[in-house]
């Protein structure tokens, strides 16, 4: 596989954020800091026809064509490794900025929707609870007073749902019911196709699936320089002990950070070592690249991030 890895220094981060508060406080210039990078691989699995899903797991309306083309994992922090976009489609210009178009509505509507799975549970959290945890974190996303861009929970349906788990042979229907699509809980074994030992460090992932035309290409059909998005999946490593509150990791907190990927963030925010060991992180976002404890609270950054996106939606 063709792998080229660019590294970005996280001190841009700093310069983009300012003088925060907790910059100084946690006083991390002096100390080892950790990069998170780019890396660009060749597409795994090409262009894919795919249908919206039916509330019976069947597919209906006319197949679109689309192609994978970032991945973004969230790493834990105690690991000291930060989480990571890959792209998989080199177009030369290191395009990483992907949103979804006004004019690109497969789902039928114009407001940004979610799905919820049903049937891909962690093992060590009921499912209702897990599903709360998503829907409270959507709700989160929700209120933030700049945008009205629907963030409603869509139906539900009895069937594991998901391409890239059909892609990597995993009991799926290959298609998807919502603009963000979050399908659950899946075996260790899926994140190793992400990193190696991905299943040991990577608690979730969040892939983005553009629009391909007629001829092949990219689309950006309402001119805003970014590729517009098809649909966006979500999955989350049942490798981990996950939690709603008290020990484990955080499933709001994830769902929250995993749920700013589906709504066209990056990641932000510079991670230091301290003198002491820990992984700091200036500014704390929900968007930092790596899980540092429950974080239920959308913070500045993410506010400005997601208000820069969304605040004039749909006109942009
Ligand atoms: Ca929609
Ligand atoms: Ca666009
Ligand atoms: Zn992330």
């Amino acid at each position: 596989m063709n792998i080229k890895k660019i590294s970005l220094p996280v001190i841009t981060a700093i310069l983009i954020a300012g003088c925060s508060q907790e910059l100084e406080t946690n006083s991390p210039l002096a100390d080892q800091s950790i990069d998170k990078s780019v890396e660009f691989r060749s597409n795994p699995f090409g262009t894919i026809s795919v249908s919206k899903t039916s509330p019976n797991g069947r597919q209906i309306g006319d197949p679109i064509h689309v192609r994978l083309v970032s991945a973004e994992y969230l790493t834990n922090a105690e690991n000291r490794e930060m989480g990571n976009t890959i792209i998989f489609e080199d177009r030369g210009n290191k395009q990483l900025a992907f949103d979804f178009s006004p004019f690109v509505s497969l789902d039928g509507t114009q407001e940004i929707e979610y799905f919820v799975d049903q049937v891909r549970p962690p093992q060590t959290l009921d499912l209702t609870a897990a599903r709360q945890s998503i829907i409270r974190a959507a709700n989160t996303w929700k209120n933030v007073s700049c945008s009205n861009i629907g963030i409603e929970k869509t139906i539900d349906i009895p069937v594991p749902l998901g391409l890239v788990a059909a892609e990597l042979g995993f009991p799926s229907i290959p298609g998807f019911v919502a603009e963000i699509n979050h399908n659950g809980w899946m075996p260790a074994s899926f994140f190793d196709f992400l990193a190696p030992n991905g299943s040991q460090g990577i608690l979730a992932v969040t892939f983005t699936f553009l629009v391909i035309d007629n001829d092949g290409e990219f689309v950006d059909t309402n001119s805003d320089g970014k590729f517009d998005v098809a649909f966006r999946e979500i999955y989350y490593n049942d490798n981990f002990i996950w939690a709603d509150g008290g020990s484990g990791v955080d499933t709001e907190t994830i769902a929250l950070h995993e749920m700013g990927h589906g709504l066209s963030q990056e990641h932000f925010g510079a991670a230091f070592i301290t003198k002491k060991g820990d992984v700091k992180f200036a500014p704390r976002a929900v968007m930092n690249a790596a899980y540092s404890g429950p974080n239920r609270i959308i913070k500045g950054t993410d506010n400005a991030g997601h208000c820069s996106i969304w605040g004039n939606w749909p006109n942009n």
